[in-house]
């Protein structure tokens, strides 16, 4: 009897420790909303074909909102005073078709399932959607995410990556939130997909330095085509696509294009030409599978970053307003 009621106990403690603190878990709304995987996909998949910028603008949105106060959904707030997260200038270029995908899929989840599903679980499924969608690898979604109470424009400024970034400065920002050069590698694949706006690596063409005003890491016949694509006088709505190749599928073209010298911001093209990170780009140049394997490993880790769990942070019942 003492055996048993102990064995109890310990059980009990388990489930709390589970579902109370820290982890997350892939069945976390297995009882309180069985189908949330399936109505996220629904919307997801309407919203998809709508327009293919869904892909891009969710999976980016993603990426900012983990390295900014961790993935709890605090670039989804909207300020009145526009001094929020997501107003802040890194984030300016944010896609409006990614804020519209979780929002409309937290409006669906809400009408079956009030008030259990955090914007920052619905975010990351959103963002595994998306990238099955554009033919990119699945997997399974760890959720028990909450949201978050801090969104502040302040505090995005060296918090994400710049275009003009080295390897040591990749590695560090990414080493912050224990990813490894691997997986900041395999990460950097999400440029397969999406568009920049010319601004963001114009340098490459027109100054790179004194003695050579293109980057010499650069195909000449792509410096070309970006040039026609973005002029001198840089016209600041104008975006092309990063993988020049195929632009709208999920592969491993962008380590190809690396290896092409068609990377198209410093911090891609850096990747081939340091001696450090080279191997691991041929190796995802060649191999689709590894590629794919390393960023399912990298998008896991990503979705842990920072994440408030058990009673920190709270279910938001509109993404873009606190409670
Ligand atoms: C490694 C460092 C990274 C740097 C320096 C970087 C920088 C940038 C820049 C400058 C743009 C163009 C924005 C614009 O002009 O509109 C961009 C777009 C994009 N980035 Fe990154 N990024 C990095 C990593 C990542 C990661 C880890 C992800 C996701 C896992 C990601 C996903 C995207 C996507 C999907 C777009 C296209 C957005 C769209 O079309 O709306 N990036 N990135
Ligand atoms: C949660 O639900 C999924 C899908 O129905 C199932 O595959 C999984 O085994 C369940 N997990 C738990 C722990 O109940
Ligand atoms: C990378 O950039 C940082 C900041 O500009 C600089 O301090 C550092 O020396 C650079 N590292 C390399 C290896 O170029
Ligand atoms: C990184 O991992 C360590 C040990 O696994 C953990 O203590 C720490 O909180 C993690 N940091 C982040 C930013 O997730
Ligand atoms: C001002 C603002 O909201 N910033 C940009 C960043 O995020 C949102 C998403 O569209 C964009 O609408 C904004 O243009």
């Amino acid at each position: 009897m003492e055996i048993i009621r102990r064995c109890f106990t310990l059980f009990i403690l388990v489930i709390i420790l589970q579902v109370g603190e820290g982890k997350l878990s892939q069945a976390f709304y297995n009882s309180t909303c069985p189908n949330v995987e399936s109505i996220v996909r629904e919307v997801v998949e309407e919203k998809f074909s709508q327009t293919f910028v869904t892909v891009p603008a969710t999976l980016r949105l993603f990426f900012h909102d983990c390295f900014v106060e961790g993935c709890d959904a605090s670039i989804m707030i909207a300020s009145p005073n526009g001094d929020a997260e997501k107003d802040a200038p890194d984030n300016l270029s944010l896609a409006g078709d990614g804020f519209d995908t979780v929002i409309k899929a937290k409006k669906a989840v809400e009408a079956q399932c009030p008030k259990v599903v955090s914007c920052a679980d619905i975010l990351a499924i959103a963002t595994r959607d998306v990238i099955v969608l554009a033919g990119g690898p699945s997997f399974e979604v760890e959720l028990g995410r909450r949201d978050g109470f801090v969104s502040k424009a302040s505090r995005v400024a060296g918090q994400l990556p710049g275009p003009n970034f080295n390897l040591s400065q990749l590695n560090s920002m990414f080493a912050q939130h224990n990813l490894t050069q691997t997986d900041m590698i395999a990460l950097s694949g999400a440029h397969t997909v999406g568009f920049s706006h010319c601004s963001r690596f114009a340098n490459r063409l027109y100054s790179f330095s004194p003695s050579s005003p293109v980057d010499p890491d650069l195909d000449p016949t792509y410096v070309k085509q970006l040039k026609q694509a973005c002029p001198q006088i840089v016209d600041p709505s104008i975006a092309i696509n990063m993988d020049p190749v195929t632009p709208r599928t999920f592969d491993n073209k962008y380590f190809k294009n690396l290896v092409a010298k068609k990377g198209l911001f410093t911090s891609d093209e850096v990747l081939y030409t340091n001696r450090a990170t080279r191997p691991t780009v041929v190796r995802f140049s060649k191999k689709q599978n590894v590629f794919k394997e390393a960023f399912i490993t990298a998008m896991r880790k990503l979705g842990r970053v920072g994440v408030k769990t058990g009673k920190h942070g709270e279910i938001r019942v509109d993404c873009t307003a606190f409670n």
